[in-house]
């Protein structure tokens, strides 16, 4: 980097060759300039001109933020001639709403009112326009737009187009009539805004602001806490405003890893369901119909008695747990060893198994380790993508707001997806390859980087085993046959391969529609081959990239909260490891693997598992065919719920332990970039609701053990990391502003975010894997002559146990719908908000049709956030045979018109 320096009001400072004064200022530390229209990580504008400050020598004065520092500038940020025309700009300002802006109170936090009293400025000398031409608009229960206090300073636009790249706002109309617009100058709900609210974190005035803040709280009544957002494994990094306890407003922590301040509209105006009346207040016991209230006493006594009962009775593998990726990393780890320790028995597993479990196998078969390869900072930078099967812009949109300004800073995008997802809209290439065809599409592409020479030959031969068995299966799948399963033409397959060949490195992104299938596993593993053939594993924005799905699923994954592995990925079938934990623990454990989700879940029918313990998750809707699932959960012996609300699964349980959510607990998340990152406690639990991790404890006690570790601090510094080698250099006090990345072997290693780097796999090399394409377990017929696909939407989360309890959630989204092709929708009469039946071989459902051009003809689209609806009384419940998890991408239905 190039550094020089300047004279900033005396004081000789660095500056870093491309930077503006005012960066150069405050990276020095100095806050003399005041800025409206500067925004960060846009582009500057120099618009409202209050920045200004004294360059000597220069005949005018310079916006600090639009202006170039440059070696030997002399300058002066509070001079009487900067200060006089700060004063006039800011009287110009106050007077240019039509309302009084010192008595203003909309956010309390305005940055004008906060100058004027900084600068000593009298209620505005001039006059107020007579009347207002604008309205105020309440959007969704989320945004209040009052444009009577805008002062024109952009900030929301840029933040809109710059930061999320959501373009729907703009500067419309002309001179005097000058007015922030949407597309149609609509309101907001009318738009395409997607409610993310940055442009309301933006604004420095009261124009924006979150509505259900509003008049909760003023900023010095407040105390800023940085946490994780609970929602997805982006983990995009918080500020709750707190007043009283209570959170009043969320916004993004503006240097924070890895959004950098961004947050999506779950991040932002999801937080308020703790505080929802219908929180889990008290044990409850199961009792007739229904269920009565208990003391933690009677009912954990009640829990343990009938764990000892069944495991004289038939062993401690009829007991089976299933631990949640929602709460912290803590619980899951105290969840794995309970059932390992006191109960005796591997059978643990989590929701990891529906959704990246074929990651964890494939990529620890393919490169040595299951986890992402590269980090969220690499989106940004990368000049090649691949991406396939994610919808980022609905299921990680502060990850897509990285893509989408790479793009917009010259990178190339190719999507290969059965849906137009909105990224198509970004890309240079968009392949509509049919579901379930990736395999055959990768070998494809594989073999014409192999027959043209395309492949880093170099890479290949230093770093991975297997290229001859590849090459010859690869060989199989001429571009003509690969084409046709994935329905693109052959120039479309070639032209991918090519340009893929062209930028090094390019990275690739997946999610579900790569695992969620029987094929999951062979799937993430064409992924590992593709960008091993392209040399692209082990670089800075190269990689494979699987988006993990929830808050923690990666962490429950860490924890062990698996039938197969300990904390840390050490093998429960190694003597050594199981020898480790022995001591550790001081018992002797189980030697062989647990069970997976899908045969705990059948064992309850079989008779072959009599507890099941079911720890924040929601199988009743979640699982592949509803009817099946609660079946088998109404057959279990004997059921255990901790949840923070009734759900359908709990409905099933003998016993409800109500627990501590999001906010009011302290632990740690990992996000998908293997980052640890803190969760910090802001309230107490309601009622008599407790931390997870001191329900386990206290079964564990009732069943012998008395464990020391007493908050999830303990925890996570004497045991987690003690543990696990690939965390042993993470403890609190390293994480309590950004987490780290694991590995993070020692207290003085920095961190990972780059693994395998230079093509040095955690295996020794990487493994090319030879794959045969399997078609989806259930294709069409004549009698269910559709696809179904199934995943999520924008503005809710799975089973909407909690986003369907935030204000203003519901009123973006209030029902599910079928999404199909304007082909199909010809073909069967109907259109958008008519009702349609949805039929496949495990059941029907009735829901509105939503007629799209996202959807390919021949392909239904659905989600599973409602239960009235939902995607899963028709999704087949078939598995791939390595992973366990489920066909939830592809099913054959039937519609009509209703
Ligand atoms: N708003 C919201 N965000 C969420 C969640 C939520 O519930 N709501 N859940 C979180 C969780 S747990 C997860 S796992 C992630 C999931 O994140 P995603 O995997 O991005 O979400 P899905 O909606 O399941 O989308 C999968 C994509 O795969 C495509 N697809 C379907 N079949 C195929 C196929 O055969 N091949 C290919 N290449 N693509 C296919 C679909 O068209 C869709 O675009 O989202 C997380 N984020
Ligand atoms: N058709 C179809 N089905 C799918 C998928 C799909 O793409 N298509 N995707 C699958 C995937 S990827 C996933 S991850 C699963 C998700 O399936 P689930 O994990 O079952 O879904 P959630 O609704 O997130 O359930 C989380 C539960 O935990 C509770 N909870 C939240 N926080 C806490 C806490 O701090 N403590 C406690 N004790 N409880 C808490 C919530 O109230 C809720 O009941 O769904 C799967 N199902
Ligand atoms: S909420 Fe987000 S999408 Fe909507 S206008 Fe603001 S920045 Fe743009
Ligand atoms: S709405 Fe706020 S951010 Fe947008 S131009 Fe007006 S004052 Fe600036
Ligand atoms: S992208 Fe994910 S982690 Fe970030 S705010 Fe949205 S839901 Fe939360
Ligand atoms: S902050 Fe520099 S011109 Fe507005
Ligand atoms: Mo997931």
């Amino acid at each position: 980097m190039n550094k020089s320096t300047l004279n900033i009001d005396g004081r000789i400072v660095d500056y870093i060759s491309g930077e503006t004064i005012l960066e150069a200022a405050r990276r020095a530390g100095i806050y003399t300039i005041p800025t409206l229209c500067h925004l960060k990580d846009t582009k500057p504008t120099g618009s409202c001109r209050v920045c200004v400050v004294e360059v000597e020598g220069w005949r005018t004065l310079a916006p600090a933020c639009a202006t170039a520092a440059a070696a030997g500038m002399v300058i002066k940020t509070d001079s009487e001639r900067v200060t006089a025309a700060r004063k006039m700009v800011i009287e110009l300002l106050l007077a240019s709403g039509n309302h009084n802006c010192l008595i203003c109170e909309a956010n309390g936090e305005c940055e004008l009112q906060a100058l004027a009293y900084r600068y000593n400025i009298p209620a505005p000398s001039f006059a107020f326009p007579p009347e207002t031409p604008y309205h105020l608009e309440d959007n969704k229960n989320l945004i209040r737009r009052d444009l009577s206090k805008c002062i024109m300073c952009g900030r929301c636009v840029r933040a809109c187009k710059e930061r999320q790249v959501n373009n729907a706002i703009s500067i419309g109309y002309r001179g005097s009539h000058n007015k922030i617009v949407t597309m149609a100058d609509s309101s907001y709900g009318d738009s395409d805004c997607v409610f993310c609210g940055e442009c309301v974190q933006a604004c420095p005035v009261g124009a924006l602001v979150a509505l259900k803040s509003v008049g909760l709280g003023r900023p010095w009544e407040t105390t800023k806490v940085r946490t994780t957002c609970p929602y997805c494994g982006v983990g995009c990094q918080q500020l709750l405003h707190v007043r009283n306890g209570k959170i009043i407003k969320v916004t993004g922590a503006e240097d924070g890893a890895p959004n950098k301040g961004r947050l999506c509209v779950k991040g932002r105006f999801g937080y308020d369901f703790i505080y929802s009346p219908d929180r889990l207040t008290t044990p409850l016991i199961k009792s007739g119909d229904g269920f009565r209230e208990a003391s933690w006493d009677e009912a954990l006594d009640l829990v343990a008695g009938k764990i000892k009962e069944i495991v004289a009775k038939h062993g401690p593998d009829a007991c089976a747990g299933i631990s949640c990726a929602r709460s912290i990393n803590e619980d899951s780890y105290q969840m794995q060893k309970l059932f390992r320790v006191a109960i005796g028995t591997n059978n643990i597993d989590h929701c990891a198994r529906i959704c990246h479990a074929p990651t964890v196998a494939g990529l620890a078969a393919s490169f040595g380790s299951g986890a992402m390869t590269n980090s969220f900072a690499d989106f940004a930078k990368a000049k090649m993508f691949y991406i396939t099967g994610s919808n980022m812009t609905e299921a990680h949109p502060v990850a897509a707001t990285f893509v989408k300004n790479a793009v917009r800073n010259g990178a190339q995008l190719i999507v290969a997806d059965p849906r137009r997802v909105k990224l198509a809209e970004f890309a240079d290439i968009y392949a509509p390859i049919k579901v379930g065809s990736d395999v055959a599409f990768i070998n494809g592409l594989m073999h014409v980087l192999i027959t043209e020479n395309l492949y880093d030959k170099d890479y290949v031969e230093r770093c991975c085993t297997g290229f001859e068995a590849l090459k010859a299966k690869v060989m199989e799948y001429p571009p003509e046959r690969a084409a046709a399963i994935a329905g693109v033409s052959v120039d479309m397959l070639k032209e991918v391969a090519r340009r893929l060949a062209s930028v090094k490195p390019a990275i690739l992104i997946y999610t579900l529609g790569i695992t969620e299938h029987t094929c999951g596993v062979h799937n993430v593993m064409s992924c590992a081959n593709l960008q091993m053939l392209l040399g692209n594993v082990g670089f800075e924005c190269g990689g494979v990239n699987p988006i993990r799905g929830q808050n923690n699923v990666q962490g429950a994954c860490d924890m062990g909260a698996l039938p197969n592995v300990y904390p840390g990925y050490q093998r429960v079938e190694d003597p050594a490891a199981r020898a480790k934990f022995e001591v550790a623990w001081g018992v002797k454990l189980p030697e062989k693997n647990g069970l997976m989700i899908p045969q705990m879940i059948e064992g309850l029918t079989t008779g072959t598992i009599k507890f099941l313990y079911v720890f924040g998750e929601n199988l009743a809707n979640a699982e592949p065919d509803i009817r099946h699932a609660e079946h088998c959960l109404a057959s279990a012996e004997f059921l255990v719920c901790n949840d923070i609300f009734p759900t359908e699964t709990t409905r099933f349980a003998d016993v409800i332990f109500p627990a501590a959510a999001w906010s009011e607990d302290d632990g740690t998340f990992a996000s998908s970039e293997r980052r640890v990152s803190r969760v910090r406690k802001v309230s107490e639990p309601p009622g008599q609701a407790k931390p997870n991790w001191w329900i386990f404890k206290e079964l564990a006690k009732r069943l012998g053990h008395d464990w020391t570790s007493n908050n999830g601090q303990e925890i996570w510094d004497n045991e987690v990391s003690h543990l696990a080698p690939i965390l042993a250099g993470i403890k609190y006090y390293r994480i309590e502003e950004d987490g780290l990345q694991w590995p993070v072997p020692s207290l003085d290693h920095p961190g990972t975010c780059i693994m395998h780097q230079d093509g040095c796999f955690t295996c020794g090399q990487g493994r090319f894997m030879a794959l045969d394409w399997t078609p989806p377990a259930e294709v069409p017929d004549k009698d269910y002559p559709m696809v179904l696909s199934t995943g999520r939407r924008l503005f809710h989360y799975h089973t909407r146990t909690q986003t369907g309890r935030c204000l203003g959630l519901n009123d973006l989204l209030s029902e599910e719908t079928a999404d199909i092709s304007p082909a199909d929708a010809a073909r069967l009469g109907v259109k958008t908000g008519e009702p349609v039946r949805v039929r496949s071989r495990r059941g029907e459902v009735k829901v509105k049709a939503r007629v799209t051009e996202e959807v390919p003809p021949g392909l239904v689209w659905m989600s599973f956030h409602f239960r009235e609806g939902n995607a899963n009384w028709l999704t087949n419940p078939v598995f791939d045979p390595i992973s366990q998890t489920a066909e939830l991408k592809a099913c054959a239905v039937q519609i009509e018109k209703a």
